[in-house]
């Protein structure tokens, strides 16, 4: 297991390199390039800048989260080759400084969603939250004005304001795209990546949808255990895995996240892992917690097992924190409560190593 954690950049983080490679395990950064509209190539220059400056910090920069797929790929619609070409290249260049995995999601549309962002727990600290009622009372336009407002000044990843200019053309476009449809847009993405994926060495890993199910009438299709296996099941080639988010998947809690991970790690089809944990209410109504086991619905000790069990050697971080200690920054990714995460999640990882 190698433990990383999400780093938006020197522009964009309040979190810095020099203090990333304080925390004790942490041994590389998931990162990107913010600053490339959606669907072009990241050109090299940029991507070598970011890969040195992160390794001069002491760390390794193998992990992409993330190089996010064009709306026409989604829609699948003509114009989608030009796209899928510059993503090739995106690849390409990204495996010339060492990058070995890239996390992506197929969702339309929206990213992730909460109907709130910083939501007061009992302790005084702030979490994501996410209740269903407010979501669907309210329409997305107002959602994406919500989280402008909620943000701290930070953009939001999956919000990129030239993707919501166009917002209500996109949506119309999805009336002709169920689920299936979605599918099949997907499978002709991962075909197409398939000979650079072999050539390089990248392997790609999908995030699930969060949450894991359908918002606003749009189709969501990586929700579950069977809609993963299908995923898998399109291209079967190491090249086509998984970003195993716990946080997204467990808000569903007929989710069983340990079986997940035996099924499809011991396939060798897990490359990253996303540890967060929830206290879910009822379904569609949780907030995020610290990533304590007893502080939400998860048993992060169960999950942690699962992967050491089938002898997990791929990366993993703990995802969104609280805001803990007074500290400001864009919400999920503090620097304190995700350092919490990491040092929890290693000294599991510690006992159950030590254990046999
Ligand atoms: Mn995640």
């Amino acid at each position: 297991m190698k433990m990383i954690l999400r780093w938006f950049g020197r522009d964009d983080d309040h979190v810095s390199l020099e203090y990333i490679v304080q925390i004790p395990g942490v041994s590389g950064i998931a990162g990107a390039l913010f600053d490339v509209p959606v669907g072009e190539e990241w050109p090299l220059d940029k991507i070598r800048a970011l890969a040195d400056d992160v390794k001069k910090s002491g760390l390794k920069f193998e992990v992409v989260e993330s190089v996010n797929v064009h709306e026409d790929i989604k829609l699948g619609l003509p114009t989608r080759d030009q796209y899928i070409d510059n993503y090739i290249q995106t690849i390409r260049n990204l495996a010339s400084v060492g990058v070995k995995v890239i996390c992506y999601n197929f969702m339309p549309v929206f990213d992730w969603l909460r109907s709130d962002l910083a939501m007061q727990l009992e302790d005084g600290s702030y979490a994501m939250a996410y209740h269903e009622d407010k979501i669907i009372d309210t329409n997305p336009v107002e959602i994406i004005e919500r989280f402008r407002e909620g943000s701290q000044g930070f953009s939001l990843p999956g919000w990129e304001p030239e993707r919501l200019a166009e917002l209500k053309q996109v949506l119309s476009q999805y009336a002709a795209v169920d689920e299936d449809k979605l599918f099949d847009n997907l499978k002709y993405f991962l075909e197409r990546l398939k000979p650079v994926c072999d050539e390089t060495g990248v392997k790609m890993a999908i995030h699930p949808d969060d949450p894991p199910w359908s918002v606003f009438g749009l189709p969501r299709i990586i929700t579950n255990r069977d809609n993963l296996a299908r995923v898998l099941s399109l291209v079967d080639s190491p090249h086509n895995g998984l970003t195993l988010c716990t946080g997204s998947l467990g808000a569903n809690l007929d989710n069983d996240l340990p079986a997940m991970i035996r099924e499809f790690g011991k396939r060798g089809r897990i490359h990253f892992v996303h540890v967060r944990n929830l206290k879910i209410y009822a379904p569609g109504d949780f907030h995020e917690t610290s990533h304590l086991s007893s502080d939400g619905s998860l048993d992060m000790f169960e999950v942690m097992k699962a992967l050491y069990e089938i002898g997990f050697d791929g990366y993993l971080r703990p995802d969104h924190g609280r805001m803990i200690w007074g500290e400001k920054g864009r919400p999920g990714y503090g620097l304190y409560d995700r350092a919490l995460g990491a040092m929890y999640l290693t000294g599991i990882w510690e006992a159950l190593s030590k254990m046999v």
